[in-house]
Order: C-alpha cells, then sequence, then structure tokens
C-alpha cells in the first residue's frame, strides 16, 4: 500500500472516534439541558492530527516516525475540546464523562486547579474508546480539552502568539499573556457570581421576572 493510503486507512478509526464521541457528548448535553434550561456547552471542537505533524512529534518524542509507534505512544491524535460557558459547567461535564461506562479514562490533568506557569487553564483527559469496524473492535485514544469560553479565549490566542515568534517570546510579553490569563480568570469568576445571583432572584418568590419584548 503507498505511504499516503497507509496513513490514511491508519486515521480512519480516530476520526469515527471523534464523530461517535462528538454525538456521545452532545446526546448527554442535551439531556442535562432539559434538567438546567440552559446548555453547559457553547461548542465542541474535533482536530485530528495530520500525518506530518504525527511524525514531527514522534520525532520529539524520540520515538521511530512510523505509524505503529504513533499507535502506541501518541494518546492526541484525535482531539476533541469542549468549550463551556462556566467553569462550573467544566466539571459537571468532566464527572458525567467519569462516569460513563462506554469510555475508559486513562489521564486527567488539571490545569484549571493547578495552571500551567504561562497561565494556561484547561481541563485534559486521555480516554479510550472502543470503535466497531467491519472486521474488528479497535480501541482508540482521544484527548479530550474542556475549558470555558475565557480560558479558550486565551489559549487560541496564546496558541497563535506563541507559534508566530518561533516557540520563543520577550519576557515582558510572557507577562503580559500571564495577566491576561488571569483576567480571563477573574472574568470567569465574575460571570459565574452573576450566574448565581441572578438563579437565586429567580428562585426567589419576591422575584417577578420581566418578560422579554
Ligand atoms: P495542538 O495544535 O493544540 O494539538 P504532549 O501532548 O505530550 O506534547 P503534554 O504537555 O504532555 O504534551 O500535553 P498536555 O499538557 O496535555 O497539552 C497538550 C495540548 O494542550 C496541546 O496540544 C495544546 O492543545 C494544549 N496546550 C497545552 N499547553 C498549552 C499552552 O500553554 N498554551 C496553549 N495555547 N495550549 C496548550 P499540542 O499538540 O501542543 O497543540
Amino acid at each position: 500500500m503507498e505511504e499516503f493510503k497507509k496513513w490514511s486507512s491508519f486515521l480512519l478509526p480516530y476520526k469515527f472516534a471523534l464523530d461517535e464521541l462528538k454525538t456521545k457528548i452532545n446526546i448527554m448535553v442535551e439531556e442535562a439541558k432539559y434538567m438546567k434550561d440552559y446548555s453547559m456547552i457553547e461548542h465542541i471542537k474535533t482536530r485530528l492530527k495530520s500525518p506530518k505533524s504525527i511524525i514531527s512529534k514522534l520525532e520529539r518524542k524520540g520515538f521511530s516516525p512510523v505509524i505503529t509507534e504513533a499507535k502506541n505512544h501518541l494518546f492526541d491524535i484525535a482531539g476533541l475540546r469542549i468549550v463551556c460557558s462556566f467553569s462550573s459547567d467544566v466539571y459537571e461535564i468532566y464527572n458525567m464523562l467519569l462516569k460513563r461506562k462506554d469510555i475508559k479514562v486513562l489521564e486527567v490533568k488539571d490545569y484549571i486547579r493547578f495552571p500551567k506557569p504561562n497561565g494556561y487553564q484547561s481541563l485534559h483527559m486521555i480516554i479510550e474508546i472502543p470503535i466497531t469496524l467491519s472486521d474488528r473492535v479497535e480501541n482508540v485514544y482521544v484527548e479530550i480539552q474542556i475549558r470555558t469560553l475565557a480560558m479558550d479565549f486565551w489559549a487560541s490566542l496564546e496558541h497563535k502568539i506563541y507559534y508566530k515568534y518561533n516557540k520563543e517570546i520577550p519576557d515582558h510579553l510572557k507577562i503580559e499573556l500571564k495577566d491576561a490569563a488571569d483576567t480571563a480568570k477573574l472574568m470567569d469568576e465574575k460571570m459565574r457570581t452573576i450566574r448565581d445571583e441572578v438563579q437565586l432572584l429567580e428562585n426567589s418568590k419576591g422575584w417577578l421576572l420581566t418578560p422579554k419584548n
């Protein structure tokens, strides 16, 4: 089989894993919406690493740039990002995923409770999901990242800046970025407080909701 076809066929189960997982999460969240009256998720994004970036990651980690090594040593070939409204939603979705019998959680990194020194915040999980193919069942790894809109805003822009400066940025910009991450954190806290106060008002008897036109 020519090289391109080999990689395409290797990546197919990862694509199916993302499709299945996205459907499962959408069902889970839609079901929860009936109880809460709002959706915990703003959006879900999936991405499949390209053969080129798989090979460069393998080389960076000291493995041979071949499919078997990618299969055994890379856990983020398939990536799914869940962007939530509030930080409490991040943990609620995380707990829902932990309880599921149809996926296996292999690793968790909580960069929300323990942010990276640059300010990066997100909850990461490596999970394993069985994918039924025509001739076999394949267990596929997926990296799930769960974070709020504010965390996502910061991470997306930091990613661009970081790569633009070819992985080295001046110290004063690092400080500015960390400041921006702290601001994103404050914004999350503020929005959560406002949401909690509005909920209290809604629940209290004296509160009459003025209908919106
Ligand atoms: P991309 O293009 O987003 O996929 P490893 O995965 O082994 O190389 P590590 O540190 O064990 O690295 O994994 P970790 O900490 O779980 O982070 C992996 C992914 O998290 C990254 O994937 C990013 O998506 C995201 N991430 C981690 N740290 C940062 C950060 O400081 N800033 C931003 N913007 N994103 C971060 P990739 O493959 O590097 O990139």
